[in-house]
C-alpha cells in the first residue's frame, strides 16, 4: 500500500445495519464523518458460511467502524432512517434491521424507532449483532470497484477482499466517486488522506457527475 491513508490507528466501535442492497449504505456510511472502515455482508441468520448465491436465511448488511470522538451513534442511526423506506415489506434479503452491539444502541435505536413510528407503520426490527459474514471481494466498495484505474492508483486490486474492507481510503472513496459526502468535506478528505492531483481531479470529476442521483442497485 501506498503512503496514502489506508490505516487508521483510532480506537473505533462498531454499528451495523440492513437497509437494502448493501451497495448503498457502503456509499452513505463510507463517506459519512467519523466513518473509519466498512465492509458489506451477510448477517441475522442462521445458515453458516452464507455466500451471495447462497444466502440460506441472512441478509445484506452493512458493518460500520467508526470513531465515537468524531461521530455519535445517533447520527449514524439518521443516515439509517433517511436512506431507506422501512415501511415496505421486503424479502428476507433486503428487510430492514438494526442490529445492536451494546445496551447504548439498542437504547437509542429503540429510542429513534419510537420516534419514526410516530410518522407511520415501520416494518424494521432491532436485534442483537450476530456473526457477520463478510460478503465476496466483489461486493466490497462496489462503486469504486467500477473504477479498476482508481483502484490501482490507490494501491489496491480489485476484488482484493482484504484491503478493500480495512482500507480507510477506499471507503472514502467509495461514497465520493458516487457523489455522496459533500463538496467541502471531499475537499478536505484530499488533504487529510495524502491523494495526488491526478487521483484528486479524477474523484471529483465523477462526485460531480453523480452528485444528486438517486443511489440505485
Ligand atoms: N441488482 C443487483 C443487486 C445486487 S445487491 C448486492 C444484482 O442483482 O446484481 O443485492
Amino acid at each position: 500500500m501506498s503512503s496514502m491513508m489506508h490505516e487508521v490507528d483510532v480506537d473505533t466501535k462498531k454499528a451495523t445495519f440492513a437497509m437494502g442492497c448493501f451497495w448503498e449504505p457502503d456509499v452513505l456510511f463510507g463517506s459519512f464523518k467519523g466513518v473509519i472502515r466498512t465492509r458489506v455482508g451477510y448477517t441475522g441468520g442462521t445458515k453458516k458460511g452464507p455466500s451471495y448465491k447462497s444466502l440460506g436465511d441472512h441478509t445484506e448488511a452493512i458493518d460500520v467502524d467508526y470513531d465515537p470522538t468524531a461521530v455519535d451513534y445517533k447520527e449514524l442511526l439518521g443516515v439509517f432512517w433517511e436512506n431507506h423506506d422501512p415501511s415496505i415489506r421486503m424479502t428476507r434479503q433486503y428487510s430492514s434491521f438494526i442490529y445492536y452491539h451494546d445496551g447504548d444502541q439498542k437504547k437509542l435505536a429503540e429510542e429513534s424507532l419510537a420516534e419514526r413510528k410516530a410518522k407511520g407503520a415501520v416494518l424494521t426490527q432491532i436485534v442483537p449483532a450476530s456473526e457477520f459474514y463478510d460478503a465476496e471481494g466483489y461486493h466490497q466498495k462496489y462503486r469504486l470497484q467500477q473504477h479498476p484505474w482508481l483502484v490501482e492508483a490507490i494501491g489496491l486490486s480489485q476484488n482484493d477482499q482484504k484491503s478493500l474492507t480495512r482500507s480507510h481510503v477506499a471507503a472514502r472513496l467509495n461514497g465520493y466517486i458516487f457523489g455522496r459526502g459533500g463538496k467541502e468535506q471531499l475537499e478536505a478528505d484530499i488533504v487529510r488522506l495524502g491523494l495526488n492531483e491526478k487521483i484528486a481531479d479524477y474523484v471529483r470529476k465523477y462526485y460531480l457527475k453523480f452528485e444528486g442521483r438517486g443511489l440505485t442497485c
